[in-house]
């Protein structure tokens, strides 16, 4: 018999991306210390290891696996979940439909049904259905999310779900300037990315020698045994790990030597299970230099765009299509960002084969909005499938700002346009921090028209930070600004109408009126990053980050310190007046040390007024303000 589901368990069911279509009924059953798991041929070992995983995790004991649907009714189980491909097993197409489930609705690729109830025979049960693999694993992931547990008893809830992507590309490259992520950033991005239904990553650091500068080198054994654990993990969890060579600014585009030595380290990733590769041409010098490229080019009506397209039709033809396996080639080219078509553009959409992937990162190296318009324009010029390459929240642009800010300004038709085959976002150098922009990247691209940005953000902090969520999202308020979002400082409003009212109380009533919420304000912010240290577990974030909290916990510190000042002298106490001012003078003295900047450009004017009154010129404050840096 089905339960009615307790009050509270609702509120905890989060499912990210955010499905297509949900329908959590008031009813649902608890699991059994034993359940049987009916799997089929087809089944992908990744949703098995999924859901074991989250059956063993929600206080399971025993997992009983079974072949066939079929026998269920008669065996009498109490819970009975099916893992695998909708068409393979038709009593599992039976069992959705006596749950008053469509088996036949069309779902696209990568997508699946979810359905969970009492069957009239009494046993409870959960059908998890992809139409294909990777949607089988996705069911899985959903499954997790699916659960609530307490006290080591875990409730499925009654639910029907239909599920797909909006893009088929759905991904990070790893394509930032500075610091590369380390190995196990990597790790943990691709397990990351697995959870929230991203299935690209783009292995492009700038600043890994052998990518870029040393091209032509192979990797050092101890590197190819980190790209072969990388590749192995990205496919146990249906990522395409793209390979990425950027050799532009080095190569000799119509060297037979050179190719040779692009062919040798392509084909040594290859061995160890590489299949998606791309060849990058951003940020070069599109002159050719090498007196081979001037005499076999010079005469082309654009010679840079016809080198390039030599080289990467040549490697498409004598690489790509000579290895069956591997999946289209993917380049960026020399002018990704620019408004219009140029005699480079034209020249390079003519030569370049069409099967060949281009990025784009929207108009704008950081594109504030990327309509729809803009994408058919682009596609118009390029006529090739374009992949955009969406430099958020990267911040190799200002390495002293962190962008946690949902990602806003990409139009949600984008997932409408034919030529738009998906997204690989660059994210932060800091690779824990980039997983808060990227989890509301992950619900843009799986559900790009039910996407909003706040609500997503929400859950992101909540999914990030569990009971930290408060501090966690002060902190992100922050770190807020972008051009993506009109750099936006929504903690800056808040503080300002406190500040107006303090300002005013001042002048007509006792500060103390508006000293008290402020203080309130200041003291939240103080205490914020001491609450993450105590309660997040995620130590690479709090190191990452460090700077940039102890930059809020003395913006509150100071801010407390000010108004404290202020009150005292209000009560004529010149001694705490003046050990108030002591206690600011060194905030501020330490807050001007820290480079890192946050988004809170009204701390700045607040406290040089409070300890030099209102005609102090407001623009010799410390400069805080985040949106000087990004405009
Ligand atoms: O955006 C592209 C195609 N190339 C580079 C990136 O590697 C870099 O991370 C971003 C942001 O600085 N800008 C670029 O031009």
């Amino acid at each position: 018999m089905p339960n009615k589901m307790p009050e509270n368990y609702r509120e905890s069911i989060r499912v990210s991306p955010v499905p297509q279509s949900i329908e959590i009924r008031d009813d649902g059953f608890p699991l059994t210390p034993i359940v049987w798991l009916v799997t089929e041929a087809k089944t992908p070992a990744s949703a098995m290891r999924e859901v074991e995983k989250a059956l063993y995790h929600a206080g399971v004991k025993e997992i009983e696996i079974r072949s066939n649907f079929r026998e269920i009714e008669a065996a009498m189980v109490p819970v009975v979940i099916y893992l695998g491909e909708l068409a393979e097993d038709e009593a599992a197409s039976k069992a959705l439909v006596g749950l008053h489930v469509d088996p036949h609705k069309n779902l696209q690729a990568e997508g699946y049904v979810i359905a969970s109830g009492t069957s009239p025979a009494g046993t409870n049960q959960i059908i998890l259905a992809g139409v294909d693999e990777a949607g089988t694993f996705y069911a899985a992931q959903t499954f997790r999310q699916l659960l609530t547990i307490e006290n080591k008893a875990a409730w499925m809830p009654s639910v029907i779900i239909h599920d797909w992507p909006s893009m088929p590309i759905r991904g990070a490259i790893e394509g930032f300037y500075g610091p590369p992520w380390s190995h196990q950033d990597r790790l943990s991005q691709l397990t990351f990315y697995s959870e929230h239904k991203m299935n690209a990553y783009i292995y492009a650091p700038k600043d890994d020698p052998y990518h870029r500068e040393k091209w032509r080198d192979p990797y050092p054994e101890s590197k190819m045994d980190e790209i072969r654990e990388l590749v192995d993990t990205a496919k146990r969890n249906h990522i395409t790990f793209t390979f990425a060579i950027s050799p532009g600014n080095t190569i000799a585009f119509s060297n037979d030597a050179d190719f040779q030595d692009l062919l040798n380290k392509a084909q040594a990733v290859w061995d160890i299970g590489v299949r998606s590769f791309a060849l990058y041409l951003d940020d070069i010098d599109p002159a050719l230099r090498s007196s081979q490229d001037q005499e076999t080019f010079g005469g082309d009506q654009h010679p840079p765009a016809a080198a390039q397209a030599f080289l990467l039709n040549r490697f498409n033809d004598e690489f790509i299509k000579k290895h069956p396996e591997a999946l289209p080639l993917i380049t960026v080219p020399t002018e990704y960002h620019e408004e219009n078509t140029s005699p480079y553009r034209e020249r390079f959409a003519g030569l370049v084969q069409h099967d060949i992937i281009v990025q784009w990162t929207g108009i704008g190296i950081v594109a504030p909005v990327i309509p729809a318009k803009d994408a058919r324009y682009i596609h118009g010029i390029f006529q090739h499938p374009l992949l955009i390459w969406d430099n958020y929240p990267v911040n190799d642009i200002d390495r002293n700002r962190l962008f946690l800010a949902p990602l806003y300004g990409r139009e949600a038709e984008l997932c409408k346009e034919e030529s738009i085959i998906g997204i690989t976002a660059n994210p932060m150098n800091e690779a824990e921090a980039s997983k808060i922009p990227l989890f509301t990247i992950a619900d843009y691209m799986w559900n790009a028209l039910n996407y909003q940005p706040d609500h997503s953000l929400e859950r992101s902090v909540k999914e990030f930070a569990g009971k930290a969520s408060d501090a966690l999202k002060l902190f992100v308020e922050s770190c807020y600004a972008t051009i993506l979002n009109n750099h936006a400082e929504p903690l800056s409003i808040r503080l300002q109408l406190l500040m107006d009212n303090f300002w005013r109380a001042k002048e007509t009533e006792s500060m103390k009126t508006g000293g008290d919420p402020l203080l309130q304000q200041f003291y939240a912010m103080k205490e914020a990053p001491s609450q993450l240290k105590r309660k997040l577990e995620n130590q690479n974030f709090l190191k990452e980050t460090e700077p940039y909290l102890l930059k809020l916990a003395l913006y509150g510190a100071a801010g407390e310190a000010a108004v404290r000042m202020l009150l005292m002298e209000e009560a004529r106490n010149a001694n705490e007046a003046q050990a108030q001012r002591n206690i600011l003078e060194g905030l501020m003295e330490k807050i001007k040390n820290i480079p890192q900047k946050l988004s809170i450009s009204v701390m700045d004017p607040f406290l040089h007024r409070a300890l030099f009154g209102p005609d102090f010129p407001q623009n010799s404050a410390m400069g805080d303000s985040a949106s000087e840096t990004l405009s």
